[in-house]
């Protein structure tokens, strides 16, 4: 083992980065205000973003009309695809026969927001009508790496390896000899040299640790909250490292409602110690991908080897080992996972997918977030684009997207989750296997089969004596139910049918 030399410019960062972790960790600055008073500047993250929906790689025109039906629905908010300027193809290859492969987007060539997704106009008006829906605008925000192929981009920038517009070699790690690993790229995930500062996948390392990148970096991001964007997805959050991160974030203004930019963190769950999604809560919220894999765990290895179940679900969250809700992102898959059937649960689901997602939005657990996205063959498909590579605009009927978040069950699970709020979960109850029921407080009461039979329950609904509506099944429209009901008698108990692969869910609110 070699002992890790210290140099004096190390040492400075590091001391930069204890105060930018008191900062984020939550503290007061007082500065001075122009007539002598010092004025507080919050620094915590405190924008949660609420139910969000991940229109990954929808154009900026089909996101902005989106806005008011996502507003409808009860999401306060949508995340968007990387939106700065990127690689374009010419030609497949040989790994890759498509020419437009979805992932252009994740190789950053400048931070001109002309992409496949739209120009920087329609970027801005996107951001404009969703904030008029009432809907936040999270972006993907790719700033661990540049490129790691072709020459020619989006915007019509050309660039060379390691020489970009923004960058010249002497802001990359592997350039300033800084990746230890023999070939610049990541061999070792669990190394943290390797992981920080080596090539992700080929793509070249930016030096995150300098002020020019930083700056640069800040520079973009800051540009985006100016349009009116809330807060950001930290694509390979895990890459740029902690110290980094907090030194980038500490560089953020505030957003236009003046609060801080929410910042959640890419970290992939595996790493030991300083590498594990726990370690980086200091440094952001980070996205729920090992609770995505719990997810699968419980609602689908029960179909190919009954080793899982619903019943499971009775711990999730720090007690299964998860980061703690407050931290966390949570979704039951992204555009990464989707393409991981073997891992995690995918749109390809069907009904899993979709019950897995309301049972999700009733859980509680973290900010719930619903992907919605295009239907694929091969994991490389570009999404429905012209010639050129440009996006075209969104279609819910025309087969070639998802629309998941629109699927009326889903969407009757985020008014639920809106109603329950913070309301804690009771009267469990479980047949041991695939079904599941409680309430959150006496605000509503949901049950979920993941069976592949209806199953006929009697349950503690924690609700008065009434009729409700099973907003599942169809909303109370009036003072009538559009779908099926639920009685509870004067004890709170009711007699539910739960139907194979579904879920039975109503509020206080429900009643008629
Ligand atoms: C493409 C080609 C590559 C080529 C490269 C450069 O596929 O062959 O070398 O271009 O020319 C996405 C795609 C990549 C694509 C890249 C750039 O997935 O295939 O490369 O865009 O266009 C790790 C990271 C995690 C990362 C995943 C993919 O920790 O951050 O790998 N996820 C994000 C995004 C991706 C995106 C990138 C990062 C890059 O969400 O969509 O890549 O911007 C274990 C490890 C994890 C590891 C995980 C991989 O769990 O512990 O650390 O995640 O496996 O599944």
């Amino acid at each position: 083992m070699t002992s890790p030399q210290v140099r004096p410019r190390q040492l400075l960062r590091r001391a930069a980065a204890v105060v930018a972790a008191t900062l984020a960790l939550g503290c007061a600055v007082a500065l001075p205000a122009a007539g002598g008073a010092p004025v507080a500047k919050r620094v915590t993250p405190t924008d949660e973003p609420g139910v969000t929906a991940n229109l990954w790689e929808w154009n900026w025109r089909s996101v902005g009309r989106e806005c008011s039906v996502l507003t409808q629905s009860g999401f306060t908010g949508v995340q968007v695809a990387p939106p700065q300027n990127s690689l374009k193809r010419l030609s497949g290859d040989a790994e890759t026969a498509t020419v437009h492969p979805w992932w252009e987007v994740y190789q950053p060539v400048s931070y001109d927001l002309t992409s496949r997704m739209g120009t920087e106009a329609q970027f801005k008006s996107m951001v404009k009508a969703c904030n008029k829906a009432g809907v936040k605008v999270y972006v993907d925000a790719v700033i661990n790496h540049m490129t790691g192929q072709g020459s020619t981009s989006y915007g019509g920038v050309d660039y060379t390896p390691y020489d970009y517009p923004d960058y010249d070699p002497s802001d990359f790690h592997y350039k300033a000899g800084e990746c230890p690993s023999s070939d610049g790229g990541i061999q070792d995930y669990n190394n943290k040299a390797q992981v920080f500062r080596c090539n992700l996948v080929g793509l070249e390392d930016l030096r995150t640790q300098t002020p020019k990148v930083q700056a640069e970096l800040a520079g973009y991001l800051n540009k985006l909250l100016g349009y009116g964007v809330s807060g950001f997805r930290v694509d390979a959050g895990k890459h740029v490292g902690q110290d980094d991160l907090l030194a980038i974030y500490a560089r953020l203004n505030d957003t236009n409602a003046g609060t801080r930019p929410y910042w959640v963190l890419e970290v992939f769950g595996g790493g030991p110690g300083v590498l594990s999604p726990q370690a980086f809560t200091a440094a952001g919220d980070v996205l729920g991908l090992d609770g995505g894999r719990q997810i699968f765990n419980a609602f689908k290895s029960y179909e190919t080897n009954h080793v899982g179940s619903l019943a499971t679900l009775e711990v999730f969250g720090t007690g299964s080992g998860l980061t703690s809700s407050a931290k966390t992102m949570s979704f039951v898959t992204n555009h990464d996972t989707d393409r991981n059937a073997g891992e995690y649960l995918g749109h390809k689901d069907g009904a899993t997918y979709i019950l897995a997602n309301q049972w999700l939005l009733a859980d509680g657990y973290g900010s719930a977030q619903v992907y919605s996205s295009f239907e694929w063959t091969q994991a490389a498909d570009s999404p429905p684009a012209n010639a050129q590579g440009l996006i075209t605009n969104t279609s819910c009927t025309n087969g070639r997207w998802t629309c998941d978040h629109r699927n009326p069950g889903i969407v009757a699970m985020v008014g639920w989750h809106n109603y329950v709020g913070k309301a804690k979960r009771a009267n469990w109850w479980t047949d041991d296997e695939n079904v599941i029921a409680f309430s959150r407080g006496n605000r509503g009461w949901a049950g979920f089969n993941n069976g592949t039979v209806a199953k006929q329950i009697r349950v503690q609904t924690g609700l008065a004596k009434g009729t409700y509506c099973n907003v599942v099944s169809g909303p109370k429209v009036g003072g009538s139910c559009a779908g099926s009901t639920v009685v509870v008698n004067t004890t709170g108990f009711a007699n539910v049918t739960v139907g194979a692969k579904s879920a039975v869910a109503f509020t206080k609110a429900d009643r008629v």
